[in-house]
């Protein structure tokens, strides 16, 4: 159990923007407990929980699980958690999904990161990536792009406006982009 106050990071970006990477890198660096809501959600696939099967028509259409599912396998890992700095990867994905983890969780982020990236970048990073997921083909990431611009925007608005966001280029080399993300953690160090 923790008992600090979690520091959270909430870690924006569309599909293949590059979020789980920088996710790992800043993991290695600056010791968060990186919870990616994806992951969390194929492993629900995965276990043959209740909510399985409808997870995964979900992400094979590139549409958003309902915030209860994702709020509650986050806070789960959250409660279980001894570290209490936590980098949340793919979430949230609409205003819907903000306002169930705020209420839920009664807390709010500390820092927003979103990896900014062009269509045809992330298109063609997913189109590479060769890990099996249901949802890497082109269908489905024109959906998932939808999606994004259409819900996920918002979010990053929302942020935007309340000085919480720090918008990074993610184009460019893998060390080229945490160095546009290390000085905003590095700040929080002392
Ligand atoms: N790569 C990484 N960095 C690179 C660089 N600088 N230059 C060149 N290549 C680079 O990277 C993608 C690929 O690009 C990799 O092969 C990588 O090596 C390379 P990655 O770091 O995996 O990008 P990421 O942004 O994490 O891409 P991901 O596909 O995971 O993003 P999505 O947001 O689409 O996927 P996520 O797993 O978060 O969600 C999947 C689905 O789950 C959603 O579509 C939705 O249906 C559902 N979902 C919910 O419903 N609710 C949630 O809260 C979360 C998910
Ligand atoms: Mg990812």
């Amino acid at each position: 159990p923790r008992h600090k106050a979690p520091f959270i990071t909430f870690v924006l970006g569309g599909p293949g923007s590059g979020k789980g990477t920088q996710c790992a890198k800043i993991v290695e660096t600056f010791g968060f407990n990186h919870l990616s809501a994806g992951d969390l959600l194929r492993k629900e696939i995965a276990s043959n929980s209740e909510y399985g099967s409808m997870i995964l028509d979900t992400i094979k259409e590139g549409k958003i699980v309902p915030s209860e599912v994702t709020v509650k396998l986050l806070r789960r890992e959250m409660e279980l958690s001894d570290n209490h700095k936590f980098l949340i990867d793919g979430f949230p994905r609409s205003e819907e999904n903000r306002r169930a983890f705020e209420e839920i969780m009664e807390a709010e982020p500390d820092v927003v990161l979103f990896f900014d990236c062009p269509e045809e970048e992330m298109v063609k990073r997913v189109l590479n990536r060769n890990q099996g997921r249901v949802d890497d083909n082109i269908d489905t990431i024109k959906k998932r792009l939808k999606v994004f611009e259409a819900l996920n925007i918002p979010v990053i608005d929302h942020y935007a406006k309340r000085g919480k966001l720090h918008k990074i280029n993610a184009v460019g080399s893998e060390d080229e982009i945490f160095e546009q993300v290390r000085p905003i953690f590095a700040a929080y160090q002392h």
